[in-house]
């Protein structure tokens, strides 16, 4: 793909766009993409611009270099209340940053070469597919390191791979393979590094051949059940939009704005 920079703002990632798809990278190679708070930001200024570009059907996240998709938050920044931003306010914004992965209307592909650990793991399970080379490591440190996700970090990943597996994961701080990870289903493939991203754009583009209404009603489905209200609000949010498509819906605006009674007797009762 002839990947066009148009990230030039920002200082912790790279973001591109080409035929469709949109790629985050972040670009902390020295500390194995650790991220911190500009980190997460610009990631979800990134998310947000591709959210809002119409052209765009597909995200892919991922670490610029073969040695680590991510490592979870920058330790050299830890303070006692979160990760310390240039102003000195704590944060642990990669909270949001999740939730916004889950809720983008559109898929996004995590693209993992290397380390995928601690938060940097937790990212790439909230995003809704992966793409590992074979060289990728998965695995939680937060019981090692003073640290825990029991959000997502837990809650969906032992829906993902059973609750079983999920504590021993996250008790023993254990680092699995990108074979394993396959097995217990927390990747979808397993590519020769050198495929890797050939792999990843193959995904993206047989996904953009598809209707995007149903990838994006698809996708909130797939989150209603575990994300609750917020869940059902996303769904019904989908509702309402397409509601607004049909002529039923538009003929109760219609009248309000002419200043008449509306008229819905032409519209049939589905059974
Ligand atoms: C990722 C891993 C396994 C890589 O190991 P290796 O042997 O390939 O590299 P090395 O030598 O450990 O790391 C290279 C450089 O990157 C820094 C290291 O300190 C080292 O720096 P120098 O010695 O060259 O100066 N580095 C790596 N990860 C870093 C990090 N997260 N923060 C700051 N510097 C880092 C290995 O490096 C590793 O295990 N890293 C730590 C992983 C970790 O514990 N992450 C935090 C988990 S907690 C979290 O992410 C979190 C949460 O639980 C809840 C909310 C938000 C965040």
């Amino acid at each position: 793909l002839e990947w066009q920079n148009v990230g030039t703002q920002y200082d912790d990632i790279l973001y591109h766009k080409a035929e469709g798809i949109a790629k985050i990278t972040i670009n902390r190679p020295e500390v194995r993409n650790a991220f911190r708070p500009k980190t997460i930001m610009e990631i979800r200024q990134a998310l947000s611009d591709a959210r809002f570009d119409d052209q765009i059907g597909v995200v892919i996240l991922t670490g610029q270099g073969d040695m680590a998709f991510c490592s979870g938050g920058d330790q050299r920044v830890r303070g006692n209340s979160g990760y310390q931003d240039d102003g000195g306010t704590h944060h642990l914004n990669v909270l949001d940053l999740q939730k916004e992965i889950r809720s983008l209307p559109k898929p996004v592909i995590a693209m993992v070469a290397g380390y995928s650990i601690g938060g940097g793991h937790v990212l790439h399970l909230v995003c809704d597919i992966t793409i590992a080379a074979e060289n990728a490591r998965f695995g939680q440190t937060g019981p090692k390191v003073g640290s825990f996700d029991g959000g997502f970090g837990a809650s969906y990943m032992a829906s993902l791979i059973g609750p079983k597996k999920a504590k021993e994961i996250w008790f023993m701080c254990r680092q699995y393979d990108a074979r394993q990870a396959l097995d217990m289903g927390l990747v979808n493939t397993v590519v020769p590094l050198e495929q890797l991203e050939i792999e990843t754009v193959s995904w993206a583009k047989e996904m953009l051949q598809h209707s995007p209404i149903s990838l994006r009603v698809l996708k909130s489905a797939f989150n209603a059940g575990l994300d609750g209200q917020a869940g059902i609000q996303e769904l019904a949010g989908n509702a309402t939009m397409l509601f607004y498509m049909t002529e039923e819906g538009q003929e109760g605006k219609n009248a309000y704005l002419e200043k008449r009674k509306p008229d819905f007797s032409k519209f049939k009762r589905q059974p």
